[in-house]
C-alpha cells in the first residue's frame, strides 16, 4: 500500500502544478455525470493515470471524469477509484480543491475497500491517508516533501462544525428542522462547497457534520459512492466518527449499481450521527 500512497504524493505535487500554472477554464466536453469539465479536471485525471500506469499492483483505474474502467495490469490486486480533482469549480475563486482515492481490492462494493486517501490543494498541500485497523496519518508537505503532522487524526465524540450541504430550498422538513437545531445549540456554519476542504476541517477542527441528503431536485443526492463517499466514509470510520446514509445503514455497506451511483450522505463525530438519526427516524 505504501507504494500507491508514495504514487498519490508524487501526484499531489505533479496537480499542485497545474493547479497554479495552467488554464482554469472549461473544455468543451462533459463528464459521466453530464457535468461540464475544466482543463484542469482533464489535467489532473492524465496525470492520475500516467502515474498509476507504471505501478503494477494497480489492476485497473476508475475515475469520476470518465466513463468505464480502464485495465492497467493483469498482475495487479487493486482497483483504485479516483476524483481528480474534487470542487474544481472553486479553482478560479482560489478556493481549495482537492484530490480523492478509495482502493479496492475484488468487486467494487464498499466493503471491498481497503485504504483511502485524499489530497487538499489550499495554501500548502496536505495529504491523509487510512488503511484498516489504523487511525488516518495527517501530512503537509514542505519542500517537495510531506511530512508526518499526526499519526494518529481522531474526531472527539461531538464538535462545534456543520457543513449542510445540497440547496436549502429543496430540503425535506425533517432535515431542515436538524439542521437548525445544530445551530441552536451553537454549530458554527463551515461549508465553502468544496468536500474535501469541508471534510478535513471537521476532521482536523475536532468534530461536527458534513451533510449532503437527497433533495427534491437530487433525491439519491449529488456525491458519488465509489470517488467521494466511500473513500471519506472509511476515513471517518477510521477516525472514531461515523458515516451513514439517510436510512441509517453505514456509507461503507453501499453497493454500487453503476460506477458513478450517487449517495445521500452524512459523515460527522457520533453525537451528531446519533442526533440525525433521530431526526430521520432511523436506528440508533
Ligand atoms: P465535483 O466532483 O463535480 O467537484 O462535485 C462535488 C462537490 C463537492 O466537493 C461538494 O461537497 C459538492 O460538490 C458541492 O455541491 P453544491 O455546489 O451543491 O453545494
Ligand atoms: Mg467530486
Amino acid at each position: 500500500m505504501q507504494t500507491i500512497f508514495n504514487t498519490i504524493k508524487e501526484i499531489a505535487f505533479k496537480i499542485d502544478h497545474a493547479i497554479q500554472t495552467e488554464d482554469l477554464g472549461y473544455c468543451d466536453s462533459s463528464n459521466s455525470s453530464g457535468e461540464d469539465q475544466l482543463k484542469l479536471d482533464v489535467k489532473s485525471d492524465y496525470i492520475i493515470e500516467e502515474a498509476f500506469k507504471d505501478v503494477t499492483l494497480v489492476k485497473s483505474l476508475v475515475s469520476e471524469e470518465k466513463e468505464g474502467v480502464l485495465h492497467l495490469h493483469d498482475e495487479g490486486k487493486y482497483t483504485i477509484c479516483y476524483d481528480p480533482l474534487d470542487g474544481s469549480s472553486l479553482a478560479d475563486v482560489n478556493l481549495s480543491v482537492g484530490s480523492i482515492f478509495g482502493i479496492y481490492e475484488g468487486e467494487l462494493i464498499g466493503e471491498n475497500l481497503v485504504a483511502s486517501a485524499y489530497v487538499v490543494y489550499g495554501p500548502r498541500i496536505e495529504l491523509m491517508t487510512a488503511v484498516k485497523g489504523e487511525k488516518p496519518k495527517h501530512y503537509r508537505a514542505l519542500d517537495g516533501f510531506f511530512n508526518l503532522v499526526c499519526k494518529e487524526v481522531a474526531l472527539n465524540e461531538k464538535g462545534k462544525l456543520n457543513a449542510p450541504g445540497g440547496t436549502q430550498q429543496n430540503w425535506c422538513d425533517y432535515h431542515k428542522s436538524f439542521v437548525d437545531d445544530l445551530f441552536d445549540e451553537g454549530y458554527r456554519l463551515r461549508y465553502s462547497g468544496g468536500m474535501v476542504p469541508d471534510l478535513h476541517q471537521i476532521l482536523l477542527k475536532g468534530g461536527g457534520i458534513f451533510s449532503y441528503p437527497g433533495t427534491s431536485d437530487v433525491p439519491h443526492g449529488k456525491l458519488r459512492q465509489l470517488f467521494e463517499v466511500i473513500p471519506f466514509a472509511f476515513i471517518y470510520e477510521q477516525a472514531g466518527g461515523q458515516a451513514i446514509n439517510n436510512k441509517g445503514m453505514r456509507l461503507m455497506e453501499l453497493i454500487p449499481s453503476h460506477p458513478h451511483d450517487t449517495s445521500p450522505c452524512f459523515f460527522g463525530s457520533n453525537y451528531e450521527i446519533n442526533k440525525m438519526k433521530d431526526a430521520y427516524g432511523v436506528k440508533a
